[in-house]
């Protein structure tokens, strides 16, 4: 009846609008923490749900290990709000939610050992949320994931328990995606602007309440499909981009030209240009990954996404491409790789972060060891491996391992390191990243 849906949805919009919504975040992860904390500020009653006992513990004892949230931000929202309620609390039960107006879900969207989608962390979630839904509740989905994910799989998990109740009349459901950037201080979760998307109008009316006061200016689209192909365009435009400055490097090589001289100069154009610089490869825990997501549905539809993969062959390549630099380099000085001393400067998948996920900077350090070099890396950020056969600890005297190294591969260029310094070392050098040759 429409009288009772306007009704359901009025009285949804105005506790956001009164700020007398209490949220939930499942997902405490580097997405999570700081939206829950952006809730928070907001004026919500905020519980953040997690799995892990151990994280849930470190939030509630006010220690943050999000990089990006201070242990400062995480005491202020758990203080007790001015109307004397509790403020932040994390927990891992989920039957919090029966007290809850709203909730984001914030879980990991990997891909499984055969490259396809696994949405098992988006299926759990939905199936504890359908547990405890109740009339009014907004439940908003911000996991990169595959257009229909939120329509085809969220949505009759949500129903099942409730198969008389209609979304955008007793339930609203939409899909956000989440813009997190670790380590960027320009754009915040409160300032960047977010796309939104519902599964019926009145979806998108209710999800745009919960969200506008929190974060940066809401961009509607037509649907929760749209809005999930949003993101996977907006990341698969980064790889491909990728893709091709890297392939500008392999030609590069035919011509004998340096690919970054071609491309700060034709960075130069005021317009129709956007810059993207050769390197190691492909790493970290979205730009690998989400394009997958897009290519995966379209073969469902009878499509090849091309670029999707002509890129991700080209990504992948990489690793292998500098290693045969490193045999070329050592072979220049009459050494073969299978024992000599092999230095890779940084593992993290890009500079200044700790992120080892999908890092090139892994398969180069495998590529070497299975060709018998002495492996061994230096990373400020990362003290230690322990990913597959590399259980390696970082070298901790630089200067000295700069010295005695045969080739030094320069793999994440972290502001840290001193590269005049390290141009003095008599290694050869291999530099993905272009910072000595600079
Ligand atoms: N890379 C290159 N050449 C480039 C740019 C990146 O080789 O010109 C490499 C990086 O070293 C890294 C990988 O590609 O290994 C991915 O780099 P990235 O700059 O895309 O970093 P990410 O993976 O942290 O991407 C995130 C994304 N943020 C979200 O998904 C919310 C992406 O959309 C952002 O545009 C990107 O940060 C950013 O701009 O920093």
């Amino acid at each position: 009846m429409p009288t009772t849906m306007n009704a359901t949805l009025a009285t949804t919009t105005q506790k956001f609008a009164e700020r007398e919504a209490r949220v939930a975040i499942i997902g405490m992860g580097y997405v999570g923490l700081p939206l829950a904390m952006a809730f928070a500020q907001a004026g919500y009653r905020v519980v953040g749900i997690d799995v892990n006992a151990e994280r849930v513990a470190q939030l509630n004892a006010g220690r943050s290990y999000v990089e990006d949230i201070a242990d400062a931000t995480l005491s202020e929202a758990q203080t007790r709000r001015p109307d004397g309620r509790p403020g932040f609390v994390a927990t891992t039960e989920y039957s919090v939610l029966a007290e809850c107006d709203a909730v984001s879900i914030c879980v990991p969207t990997p891909l499984n050992k055969v490259g396809e989608p696994d949405l098992s962390y988006i299926i759990h979630a939905a199936d504890e949320v359908s547990r405890y839904l109740h009339e009014g509740m907004v439940v908003v989905l911000e996991s990169t994931t595959y257009p229909g994910t939120t329509r085809e799989v969220l949505l009759p998990r949500l129903e099942a328990h409730c198969p008389d109740w209609r979304v955008g009349e007793d339930f609203f459901l939409a899909f956000s995606p989440e813009r997190i950037d670790p380590g960027r201080t320009d754009w915040t979760v409160e300032t960047m602007p977010k796309v939104i998307g519902g599964v019926t109008a009145a979806c998108l009316t209710a999800a745009k309440a919960f969200y506008a006061p929190a974060v940066g200016p809401l961009t509607a689209v037509s649907s929760a499909e749209a809005a999930e192909t949003v993101k996977l365009f907006e990341n698969t435009f980064r790889s491909v981009n990728i893709a091709l400055a890297n392939e500008l490097l392999l030609m590069c090589d035919k011509l004998g030209l340096d690919a970054w001289e071609i491309v700060e100069a034709a960075a130069t154009k005021p317009f129709g240009f956007m810059k993207f610089t050769p390197g190691p490869g492909l790493g970290g825990h979205c730009i690998p990954i989400d394009p997958h997501y897009l290519s995966w549905k379209l073969r469902t539809l009878a499509y090849n996404a091309r670029f999707i993969e002509l890129a991700s062959e080209i990504n992948t390549e990489m690793p292998r491409y500098w290693v045969q630099k490193v045999q070329d380099a050592l072979n220049s000085v009459r050494k073969s790789v299978n024992g000599s001393r092999v230095l890779v400067l940084g593992v993290a998948y890009k500079k200044n972060i700790s992120d080892i996920r999908e890092s090139p900077a892994l398969d180069i350090l495998l590529l070497l060891q299975e060709k018998g070099a002495e492996i061994a890396y230096h990373d400020p950020y990362v003290p230690q491996l322990c990913y597959g056969d590399l259980q390696l600890d970082a070298v901790i005297d630089l200067a000295a391992a700069l010295e005695t190294t045969d080739c030094i591969v320069i793999a994440t260029d972290h502001d840290a390191y001193n590269w005049a310094e390290i141009a003095q070392a008599q290694a050869a050098v291999v530099d993905t990243r272009h910072v000595i040759s600079a």
